[in-house]
């Protein structure tokens, strides 16, 4: 089922290969779904609450009275919540503050000359609005990777919107339970393009607009992210969720297989792709991705995403082929599953996350293993991070020049300012010192 692309001997005889067109992306069309988004964000964007209420009827067939979750529902989802899932919650909540505690920045003096220096200093976002996607997809894990560091990097303000339930008008009680457990008390029942837009202009009265909006969901997500980037902040738009393995004949079949399917659970459009040097390794891994897929819960899920074009067994003459393939492609989860993993690990490139050897599979980074999980997709990572303490600062330069330093640098700040005709630049200088 899952297609196979054998490029052994092909360098060898002479053929030039194109490896970032090999495993092709699954086409995701961000752009018809404005269309469908336009709307429902110029709505909010003119009658807030009601065009919210509407709308919140219209999708999730919830009457709000409130679109404000009160404190005391949070504190009960927290008290419901099972113990097991809690102490796991918790344990994640941990690791993940020990990983991003270690990314705060510092502020940065540097003396250009005597007199002269640039501060960079680190200011946290003042306003965050986390979009939590319900449905399908439920994701407490996700709060945590995206409240955690917006904590560490010191966000004043932190707002959660996710979908009501149709049969509660809350959104879902594991939500509402990681909110509780990480201290987030302002939470919105608003989902979809609506709940973006609501952050994004704010409600007169109601809801404090944010400044920066962040958080997975839906392609009608990622579109009206598009569509209000500018009037706000936003995070990446996140695509389906990929894997790639770089696997030699030491890899455990089974692992591989059970790895590969852990990502193509998430989404029928979601890509597991294995590179290998070994064909009796790419055997046994096809072998075992039928039995696992048969025995699966997500079974449809899965089968329909290892059996896309976005999925496949790529045979490679060796490693460093391999890791061609693999940089080319740029996945958002990289597992290195060879002899001597650490070494290979060290020589990639392009990835949002790199998981090294045997007992770092890629579901650990998803829950507990103290890394973030909202990673760039879709070969962004070619150019971007995956969500950081980073994400929620602003580095501000601090300019300070006494006097002396002004005057013993005025004359090149003259001079490239009329190479670039801009006079008026060099007149802001020498009227400081009366030779204009
Ligand atoms: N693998 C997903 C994150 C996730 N997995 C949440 C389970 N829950 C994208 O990195
Ligand atoms: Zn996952």
């Amino acid at each position: 089922m899952i297609r196979r692309i054998d490029l052994r001997g092909r360098l060898a005889a002479g053929e030039s290969l194109d490896y970032r067109t090999l495993v092709p992306r699954a086409p995701i069309d961000v752009e018809a779904a404005l269309d469908a988004v336009r709307p429902i964000c110029d709505d909010v964007r003119h009658r807030g609450l009601a065009a919210v209420k509407e709308l919140t009827a219209r999708f999730d067939g919830v009457e709000l009275t409130d679109v404000r979750v009160p404190q005391d529902a949070i504190d009960s989802a927290s008290e419901r919540l099972d113990p097991r899932v809690r102490s796991a919650l918790e344990e994640s909540i941990r690791r993940a503050r020990l990983v991003h505690g270690d990314q705060r920045r510092t502020d940065v003096t540097t003396t250009v000359v005597p007199g002269g220096t640039v501060t960079e200093r680190w200011i946290p976002v003042e306003r965050v609005g986390l979009y939590v996607p319900g449905g399908l997809a439920v994701y407490p894990s996700s709060v945590v990777m995206n409240v955690v560091p917006a904590q560490v990097a010191g966000v004043g303000s932190l707002a959660v919107a996710s979908p009501p339930q149709r049969d509660t008008g809350l959104p879902h009680p594991t939500i509402l339970a990681a909110c509780a457990l990480l201290g987030v008390t302002e939470v919105y029942a608003v989902g979809g393009a609506q709940a973006l837009a609501m952050f994004a202009y704010g409600i007169q009265g109601t809801v404090e607009p944010v400044d920066l909006v962040t958080g997975p969901g839906n392609v009608y997500v990622a579109a009206a992210k598009r569509l209000l980037r500018g009037v706000v902040g936003i995070d990446a738009e996140a695509g389906p969720t990929e894997i790639a393995v770089l696997a030699d004949d030491t890899a455990d079949p089974r692992h591989v297989a059970a790895d590969l399917i852990s990502q193509a659970e998430h989404d029928p459009l979601a890509a597991s792709v294995l590179v290998t040097d070994s064909e009796a390794l790419a055997d046994a891994v096809t072998a075992e991705l039928d039995l696992r897929t048969k025995a699966t819960k997500h079974d449809e899920r899965v089968r329909t995403a290892l059996s896309g074009e976005q999925s496949g067994i790529v045979l490679v003459d060796d490693l460093e082929q391999g890791l061609a393939v693999v940089d080319a492609y740029a996945a958002e989860h990289l597992e290195i599953q060879t002899r001597d993993a650490a070494a290979v690990a060290a020589k990639v490139k392009h990835a949002g996350a790199v998981f090294v050897g045997p007992w770092s599979p890629v579901s650990l980074g998803d829950y507990a293993a103290g890394s973030n999980h909202v990673l760039p997709t879709g070969g962004s990572a070619r150019h971007s991070s995956g969500l950081s303490v980073q994400t929620f600062l602003r580095g501000v330069h601090v300019v300070h020049y006494d006097e002396a330093a002004l005057r013993d640098i005025a004359d090149d700040v003259r001079a490239l300012a009329n190479a670039e005709d801009l006079p008026a630049h060099g007149e802001a200088i020498a009227a400081r010192f009366g030779d204009e």
